[in-house]
C-alpha cells in the first residue's frame, strides 16, 4: 500500500480563462481522499499550496501572467522533491507541470533514479515563451521540464528530463512549432490516429517495459482534455475525438499493475464547466483505478486450454 500526499494546487495563471483554481475542492467534493482511503493506501491531505513572492521578472509582453507562473514553479518544485511517498497533484492548469515534473525529476536525482513521464494529453504543451502564440504557459511545461532554451525568467530546473523520457500518449491538437520541436527532441509520440489503429494498450504496453528495464521513476501527468468533451465536459481546452472511458481506464489499469507509477498530476479541471460535477467524478474513478480499484481482483476464468 502507497503513503499518498495530496497536494491542492490551485494555479490558475497558465491561461486567460479562469476556473482551474476550484479544482482541488472539486477534488475533495467528488471524494478523492476516501476512494483512495478505501483501496488500503495511508491518504494525507496536505491542503492547498501557495505561490512565493512575486519575483521582478520579464520576458516576451504576451505572455499571461509570467511572474505568477515563476513564483508557482518555484514553490512546486521544492514542495513535491520533499514528499516521501507519492504525490498527487491537484490541478489547477497545466502550468503547475513545470514545478511539479521538475520538482519529481530532483526528488529521482536524490535517490539515483532515472525519472520518466507519461504525458496524457490532447496537446504536446512543447512551446517555449517565445513559441507560444496564446501566451498561456500551461501549452509550455514539457518544454521547460526537458530543459529547453527561453525560460530565462524561470528557476532553472534542478535536473532536466531528457526528451526521450518522455511518452505522449492522447495527441490530436499540435502546433506547427511544436511538431517540430517535439521531432527533433526525440520525444516518444502516440497521437489519436495511431491509437485508433493500434488501440491504446500497445504503445502504453512497450513504454512501460521500457521504464521497468531502467529501473525508473514515472511520473503521470493527466490533463482532462486527453478524455472526450463528451465524457469530460469540464475543460477550457476541448479537442474533439479524445479517448474513451474504458481507454482511459485501461491506461489507468496498466499503469496500477505495472507497479511503477511515483506521482500524479490531475490538471485542466475547471469545475464552473463541468455538469453535476461529472468530470471531477470520472478524475476521481480514474485515480481509483491507478491506486488499485479493479472490477476482479484475478484474472476471470476462461474456458478451454
Ligand atoms: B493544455 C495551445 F494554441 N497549443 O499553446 C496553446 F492550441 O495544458 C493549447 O494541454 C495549449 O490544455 C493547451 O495555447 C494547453 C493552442
Ligand atoms: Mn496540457
Ligand atoms: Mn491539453
Ligand atoms: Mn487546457
Amino acid at each position: 500500500m502507497t503513503d499518498i500526499t495530496l497536494l491542492g494546487v490551485p494555479l490558475d495563471c497558465g491561461k486567460d480563462r479562469k476556473g482551474c483554481l476550484m479544482g482541488p475542492d472539486a477534488y475533495r467534493v467528488a471524494g478523492m481522499a476516501g476512494a483512495l482511503a478505501e483501496l488500503g493506501h495511508t491518504v494525507t491531505d496536505a491542503g492547498n499550496l501557495a505561490p512565493g513572492p512575486l519575483p521582478d521578472v520579464s520576458g516576451p509582453a504576451h505572455l499571461v501572467d509570467l511572474a505568477e507562473n515563476v513564483a508557482w514553479t518555484g514553490t512546486l518544485i521544492e514542495a513535491g522533491r520533499a514528499v516521501d511517498g507519492m504525490p498527487i497533484f491537484l490541478g489547477g492548469d497545466h502550468a503547475l507541470a513545470m514545478g511539479s515534473v521538475a520538482g519529481m525529476a530532483a526528488r529521482a536525482q536524490d535517490r539515483k533514479r532515472p525519472l520518466f513521464v507519461l504525458w496524457l494529453d490532447a496537446h504536446s504543451d512543447f512551446h517555449t515563451p517565445h513559441s507560444t502564440q496564446s501566451g498561456n504557459l500551461h501549452g509550455c511545461p514539457v518544454a521547460y521540464f526537458t530543459g529547453q532554451p527561453g525560460f530565462d525568467a524561470f528557476p532553472a530546473p534542478p535536473a532536466p528530463v531528457p526528451p526521450d523520457r518522455v511518452c505522449m500518449i492522447g495527441l490530436r491538437s499540435v502546433d506547427g512549432p511544436e511538431k517540430t520541436a517535439v521531432t527533433a527532441a526525440r520525444v516518444t509520440t502516440h497521437d489519436m490516429r495511431e491509437i485508433d489503429e493500434t488501440g491504446i494498450a500497445m504503445p502504453l504496453r512497450s513504454f512501460l517495459a521500457h521504464v521497468a528495464q531502467a529501473g525508473g521513476d514515472l511520473h503521470v501527468s493527466l490533463d482532462v482534455d486527453f478524455l472526450d468533451p463528451s465524457i469530460a465536459p469540464a475543460v477550457g481546452t476541448t479537442v474533439p475525438g479524445g479517448t474513451t472511458f474504458r481507454e482511459a481506464h485501461l491506461v489507468m489499469e496498466m499503469l496500477s499493475e505495472s507497479g511503477l507509477v511515483t506521482s500524479l498530476d490531475l490538471v485542466e479541471l475547471n469545475p464552473a464547466l463541468d455538469e453535476r460535477g461529472r468530470t471531477a467524478s470520472l478524475m476521481v474513478d480514474l485515480t481509483a483505478s491507478l491506486m488499485g480499484r479493479r472490477i476482479f481482483d484475478r484474472p476471470t476464468q476462461s474456458f478451454g486450454a
